[in-house]
């Protein structure tokens, strides 16, 4: 006969070690990083604008998965001041959502200059914490 008790605290100790190697794969906060692989700061470029996501330590997932260090890309466009990191990323035409986990997208803009962002969301559209952010890049649209 054996022990319903101990299996199902040895069943419970597997998930909670499965769970545990799972969110902290990634132990190094400078692991994890989002950039822009195309364009490159200080880049001309014309309409529409071909945008290529990079992300290193973590899973690009659709919103709504909830898995440990992972998210979706937000592109953060003419923004000076970020908004609440602690608040879902708003949703407008300056925050645009790439919800069903998209690594590249295409966008027009006016002719000029204009600074582009990529800032990390969690399932919730939630920043991480700390938050998984890019360096903003300024590019010219002819
Ligand atoms: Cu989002």
């Amino acid at each position: 006969m054996y022990d319903k008790n101990m299996r199902l605290i040895i069943i419970l100790s597997c998930v909670t070690i499965t769970l545990n190697v799972l969110a902290h794969g990634y132990h190094n906060d400078e692991e994890r990083s989002v950039f822009f692989i195309a364009p490159l700061t200080g880049e001309t470029v014309s309409n529409p604008i071909k945008i290529t996501f990079g992300a290193k330590g973590v899973n690009i997932v659709p919103a709504g998965v909830d898995l440990p260090m992972s998210g979706h890309h937000h592109l953060l466009i003419n923004i000076d001041k970020l908004p609440n990191l602690k608040l879902p990323i708003p949703a407008d035409s300056n925050h645009l959502h790439f919800g069903n986990g998209q690594t590249e997208a295409e966008i027009n803009l006016p002719p000029g200059k204009h600074t582009l962002q990529l800032l990390l969301g969690n399932h919730l559209h939630v920043p991480h914490s700390p938050p998984i952010i890019s360096d903003r890049i300024e590019i010219t649209v002819r």
